[in-house]
Order: structure tokens, then C-alpha cells, then sequence
């Protein structure tokens, strides 16, 4: 299982890359990278598990942040109808999105970032996204509130973006990659 000493820090290269595509149908290789990534996920909020091994809890995990440069995203969130939204997909896209923002009032964390980062990071209020999922469907989902803001951060990796990046005003030295600011 996925442990936190196998989630890449910021500074790690890695993720400022744009992640690679995965050929379709998911090769043995990727199905199973993706799904260590849903069970840490899923574990991350197990409170027992997250506590005999340390994991911090996260609702999504993009493949950049255990070192591996394809374009596949875990998500484990629920909606606001507490409908538990549980996928892998691979090669998400992000399809269309409403003009209106939204934020989360605390700001946004990030697993592989060991510091707090003060800044409300604007996101879309809505967005459709498209990808196909480890059974090799092809979906399409129109989100909004938390999930939506879940895809977009795990998104962001797949294309080398840190969510500080887009926290408006923020003191570049607040955006330095290494911990030393
Ligand atoms: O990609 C990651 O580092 C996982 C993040 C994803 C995330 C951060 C901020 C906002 C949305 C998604 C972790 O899940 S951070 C922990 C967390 C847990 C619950 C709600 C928000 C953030
Ligand atoms: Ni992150």
C-alpha cells in the first residue's frame, strides 16, 4: 500500500511536468498504479489506517505526486448530497466550466506540500469532465462544490500546477518551490 514516503514534495520536478496520456485500454501497469491510488485515498480517511501509518487525509491523489507522470487522477469525495463520488480516471479532461468562481473559505492543502500556504485559490463554480474510468468506461460528470473543486486541483498536477499558483496576490516568495522561502 501507498504510504506518505511514497508522496513526491514540492521541489520534486516531477510536479511541474505536464503529465503524459495513458494509452486506452489501461495497460495492467496503469490499472494498477491507479489502484494504489484510490486505496490511499481511501485509506487516507480511514482514521484507523491514517493513524497506524501516518497518512495525512486527502480526497484525491494525481499520479505526478507518487513520482509518475501520467495523466491519471484518484478521487474519493462526497457531493453535496453526500453522494460518495469513488473513481479513477484516466486522461480527465475538464470539458467546460461555468463562468462563476467559487473558493474554499480555508484556502486549499495539498499532499505534497508540508506548509501552509495562506490564499483563497479561485476555482470553477461548475465544470464537465470527461475521462474514462478503471473499468475502461468512458464518462462524463457535470460537478460542482467540493468534487468539482477536487478535480480541478488533481487536474492542475497532470499539468504541473500547484494550487498556490493561482492564489491571487500572494508574495512570490510564498510560491517558491523550496521550503527555505
Ligand atoms: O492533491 C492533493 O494534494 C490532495 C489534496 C486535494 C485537495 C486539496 C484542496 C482542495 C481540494 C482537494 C488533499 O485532499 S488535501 C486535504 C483535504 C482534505 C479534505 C478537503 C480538502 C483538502
Ligand atoms: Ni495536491
Amino acid at each position: 500500500m501507498l504510504t506518505m514516503k511514497d508522496i513526491v514534495r514540492e521541489g520534486h520536478p516531477v510536479l511541474r511536468e505536464i503529465a503524459k496520456e495513458v494509452t486506452l485500454p489501461a495497460s495492467n501497469e496503469d490499472k494498477e498504479i491507479a489502484q494504489k491510488m484510490i486505496e490511499f485515498v481511501i485509506n487516507s480517511q480511514d482514521p484507523d489506517i491514517a493513524d497506524q501509518y501516518g497518512l495525512r487525509p486527502g480526497i484525491g491523489l494525481a499520479a505526478p505526486q507518487i513520482g509518475i507522470s501520467k495523466r491519471i487522477i484518484a478521487v474519493h469525495v462526497p457531493d453535496e448530497r453526500d453522494e460518495l463520488i469513488s473513481a479513477v480516471l484516466f486522461n480527465p479532461k475538464i470539458v467546460s466550466h461555468s463562468v462563476e468562481e467559487t473558493h474554499l473559505e480555508n484556502g486549499e492543502g495539498c499532499l505534497s506540500v508540508d506548509r501552509e500556504v495562506p490564499g483563497l485559490v479561485p476555482r470553477y463554480a461548475r465544470i464537465t469532465v470527461k475521462g474514462t474510468t478503471l473499468e475502461g468506461q468512458d464518462i462524463s460528470w457535470r460537478l460542482k462544490g467540493l468534487p468539482a473543486i477536487v478535480f480541478q486541483h488533481e487536474i492542475d498536477h497532470l499539468n504541473g500546477i500547484m494550487f498556490y499558483d493561482r492564489i491571487q496576490g500572494l508574495d512570490d516568495k510564498f510560491k517558491k518551490e523550496l521550503p527555505n522561502l
